[in-house]
């Protein structure tokens, strides 16, 4: 276990902490299926009459900005248009612009140093700290339902980060064999029902740990039996045995077959063979079909709202049914999604929300941001087998606008990365805002050139590469905007583990197709 090292905090600024981050400093842990703990109009009032000034004046935050002249205006300013009526939503939405603009131009982080763009340090030794701690706190009751996800979480964020994770190859084993059912698949802890998503999170957490006892002991005949009791009619999957139906079933579903190289055919058991389904494909890609709505984005069920998790979900899935040139365009309407998902991206804050009329949130770095890599890969097909590397479709999200908002607004003071400004950092929001972070400085490229090849059949997902961009380059304005300090490794995109970690279990099950 390393001992912790002296922290680096370099006071950039003369002026203390604001009175909003003292006020609102909250302690405890929050994943975020639990509500935002964003600040209220109440607590703005109380901030208001505490601090002297109103958080809603641009020029008293401006005023004290001594760094804003290095920032862009599209960071610094009100957005152009803004509609006349009022409402919750405008209010919320006025909020967190004020709550962000001190943090964008460089003015309310205290405890960083910024480039000269006005962009902060990434606060490494911080952050892995704080993960090194999550898992170390993984062991007691509240973390009782998410144990399998605090370890996938921190493990690859610390992966991210630099640090080796196989000194947690025997804790992840021990804790997850208590997880595993024998019935199948994994459960959030010892005597739990199996569930696709804890089960999701505990093959990638083994995955990333590495080393034979690891792979080895994932009951794979019984997480196939298990799955196919999950197949739906109408082509998806549910969550659990019984349970709710939605696409991070057929995501998490269709990640763990793929990278165990689990038999396609259902399981003689599944229900859905007395409906004449004989493969987990079966009305799988129709079904995601149906899920993208009017507006373009995906929701987690048909006749739903879309929601930038779910599109990944979705989009995911379809790339590893098949390529995303093949898959994408034939399953989805790629320019009503691809309106939707630019606008997620809000000025000035830079981060993505994930749906519309919400606020922007650290994790959509990964949810939407992960998109971007899958649509990109489908609209360079035509390009993709000449060059990896410069593709002809760049980014279409801001990038700069993204990495502001991340080490800006995210990065927590004693670390840890959160959703926003005013709220607690935790292991979710730490792996989802560094995921997004590194999809900036990595490019994602699809090499494969059919879409089934000899061996296992589900063969797309392994082939993806990955180039670096550098440092916190622009793909688009082709600038750098960062240094190089903030550089993290790379994940795969659609199983959002490090690239070595997918090899490994490839290599070892596809050979192993039988049981
Ligand atoms: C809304 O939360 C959130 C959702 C509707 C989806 C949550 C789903 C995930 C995070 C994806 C899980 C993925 C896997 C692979 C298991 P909210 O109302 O608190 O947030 P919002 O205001 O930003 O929409
Ligand atoms: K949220
Ligand atoms: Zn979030």
């Amino acid at each position: 276990m390393r001992t912790k090292p002296k922290r680096r905090k370099v006071i950039h600024k003369s002026r203390s902490r604001t009175p909003l981050r003292q006020l609102h400093r909250r302690d405890g842990y929050e994943n975020h299926m639990a509500s935002d703990r964003a600040v209220d109009r109440d607590e703005q009032e109380e901030l208001i009459s505490r601090d002297g000034t109103d958080p809603l004046s641009l020029e008293a935050t401006f005023d004290q900005a001594e760094g804003r002249l290095q920032v862009p205006d599209l960071y610094t300013t009100l957005p152009p248009i803004k509609d006349t009526l009022t409402t919750d939503t405008s209010v919320s939405q006025d909020n967190i612009i004020q709550r962000c603009l001190p943090h964008l131009s460089a003015s309310g982080s205290s405890v960083f140093s910024v480039n000269g763009q006005g962009i902060p340090s990434l606060e490494r030794e911080n952050h892995i700290d704080f993960l090194h701690s999550t898992i170390e706190n993984a062991r007691y009751i509240p973390y009782d339902s998410v144990r399998p996800w605090v370890l996938y979480w921190s493990l690859t964020a610390l992966s991210l980060l630099g640090e080796n994770v196989e000194t947690y190859q025997q804790r992840v084993v021990e804790t997850l064999s208590a997880c595993q059912n024998l019935g199948g698949g994994f459960g959030a802890g010892h005597g739990q029902l199996s569930h696709v998503a804890t089960s999701y999170a505990a093959v990638l957490s083994l995955a990333i740990v590495g080393g034979s006892e690891s792979l080895d002991m994932i009951g794979r005949r019984a997480l196939w039996r298990w799955l196919g009791q999950l197949k739906q009619s109408d082509g998806g999957f549910s969550l659990c045995v019984g349970g709710e139906e939605d696409v991070r079933g057929a995501y998490c579903s269709m990640t763990i077959i793929s990278l165990l190289a689990l038999p396609l055919e259902l399981p003689p058991n599944a229900p859905t063979r007395a409906r004449g389904f004989a493969s987990f494909l079966d009305g799988l890609p129709e079904y995601l079909s149906r899920c993208q709505t009017f507006e373009g984005g995906i929701s987690g069920r048909p006749q739903s709202e879309a929601h930038g998790a779910y599109a990944f979900c979705a989009l995911a899935c379809l790339c590893i049914i098949g390529s995303p040139r093949e898959m994408l365009p034939k399953y989805l309407d790629l320019p009503l999604l691809i309106s939707w998902l630019s606008s997620r991206q809000h000025a000035p804050e830079g981060g993505f929300s994930g749906r519309t009329n919400k606020l922007v949130d650290g994790c959509y770095s990964h949810w939407v941001g992960g998109c971007w890599p899958l649509i990109e890969a489908a609209m360079n097909a035509s390009q993709t087998s000449g060059s990896t590397t410069t593709p002809k479709i760049r980014s279409w999200y801001s990038q700069e606008g993204l990495t502001r908002y991340i080490l800006s607004c995210c990065q927590a003071d004693d670390g840890g990365m959160r959703d926003k400004p005013n709220t607690i950092p935790d292991a979710y929001h730490t792996c989802y805002t560094l995921a997004g972070l590194s999809a900036t400085q990595h490019y994602s490229c699809y090499s494969g050139t059919r879409n089934a090849e000899a061996g296992y059949p589900l063969n797309s997902a392994f082939h993806w590469d990955s180039s670096k961009k550098g440092p916190q380059r622009d793909m688009n304005k082709g600038e750098d905007f960062g240094d190089a300090r903030t550089m993290l490794g790379s994940l795969h995109p659609i199983y959002v583990i490090p690239w070595g970690a997918v090899e490994r279990c490839h290599g070892l099950f596809s050979q192993k197709t039988r049981f």
